[in-house]
């Protein structure tokens, strides 16, 4: 396996996003001194051109490739061409690049979603391509599918040590938290939130609350990514996440407990409620050795916190879903 210590050239991508930035707050606390990064505008990561001058430029010996348009579940039904083009765009340039410049080591992360609507539940891996997926986020998985496909191929054709890990719907500092393009947790948080400061009881929730999922805190991914980079090198991905789910009216009040208990929860049925179940089997990474650490009440508890320290009653920016970065 590929030495991968606090001298390693390691490049983050998507820094700015939910994931990159958890990732590069755990290699700095680990003393990880050569953590390169681009903005957006310093490197668009759709442009094979300019990610190979990149990488040729930097020359990473390791990657973490968390960058991708990525949002909820309406910003995935009516933003399909964004969220498949951006991804495979991204997947298959940076992957390309690091094969070409010799990277030693990449960990490509990708997303619960690739698995099918109807998979039996908690989901291994080996269920992957085994059904139809869940038609709100389709052109989303399909991109993070050929994430783990190019991986896959690269491997074989080329021995490229490429590795993917699939996390469960995931949360903490520096999520988006914009209503129309959030993931329902930092959702949850905003809403209860400004129902609270407007002295509002009702607060609108999208579909029927009846879905599960499974939620990991952001900061126990980017332990496990670093766990994984050191500890796996097979070609078929290995998921993350906690291994327990709850309801997302159980969610809703859990997060109305911590943000604004006297609220009332009004369902909108007219939203789309999407998976009915997305529980992922951790088998493999539990028997690597590697758990959780972050229970959900706590993570809930500490995200609010730095919502109300880092965003607040700042208007969100419209439209603003990308982890890309
Ligand atoms: O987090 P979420 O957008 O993503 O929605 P998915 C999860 C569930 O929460 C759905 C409900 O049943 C939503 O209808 N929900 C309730 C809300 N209120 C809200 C709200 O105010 N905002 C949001 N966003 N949801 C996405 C996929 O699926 O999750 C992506 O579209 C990706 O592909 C990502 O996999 C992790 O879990 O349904």
């Amino acid at each position: 396996m590929a030495l991968f210590n606090v001298d390693s050239r390691i490049y983050v991508a998507g820094h700015r996003g939910l994931v990159g930035s958890a990732i590069v707050r755990r290699l700095e606390r680990e003393g990880f001194t050569r953590i390169l990064t681009a903005t957006r505008d310093q490197l668009d990561l759709r442009d094979q051109a300019a990610v190979n001058y990149w990488f040729k430029a930097n020359r990473p010996e390791f990657v973490f490739l968390a960058a991708g348009t990525v949002g909820g579940i309406w910003a995935n039904s009516t933003r399909p061409a964004e969220f498949i083009y951006d991804n495979l765009m991204i997947h298959a340039t940076a992957v390309h690049a690091a094969y070409t410049y010799g990277v030693r080591k990449l960990l490509y992360l990708g997303s619960s979603c690739i698995y099918p609507r109807e998979c039996p539940q908690p989901m291994k891996e080996e269920y992957l391509l085994t059904g139809p997926l869940e038609p709100t986020n389709e052109p989303y998985a399909i991109a993070k599918i050929a994430g783990i496909k190019l991986c896959q191929a690269y491997r074989r054709q080329y021995g490229s040590d490429f590795i993917s890990a699939m996390p469960t719907n995931l949360y903490g500092p520096n999520d988006n938290f914009d209503l129309e393009s959030s993931h329902v947790l930092p959702a949850l948080i905003r809403k209860f939130h400004d129902a609270k400061l407007e002295g509002r009881r009702q607060v609108t929730i999208w579909g029927t609350g009846a879905p599960r999922r499974e939620f990991l805190h952001v900061d126990d991914l980017a332990d496990a990514c670093l766990f994984i980079m050191r500890n796996w090198d097979e070609d078929i991905h290995i998921n993350v996440g906690t291994g327990q789910d709850l309801t997302i009216r159980e969610l809703a009040e859990t997060v109305r407990d911590a943000v604004h208990p006297e609220a009332e929860l009004v369902w909108d049925t007219s939203k789309p409620d999407g998976m009915p179940q997305k529980l992922l089997d951790l088998t493999r990474l539990h028997d690597l050795g590697w758990h959780h650490s972050i229970e959900l009440r706590e993570g809930i508890r500490s995200t609010y916190q730095w919502f109300l320290e880092n965003v607040g009653e700042v208007e969100p920016e419209s439209g603003g879903a990308g982890a890309r970065g």
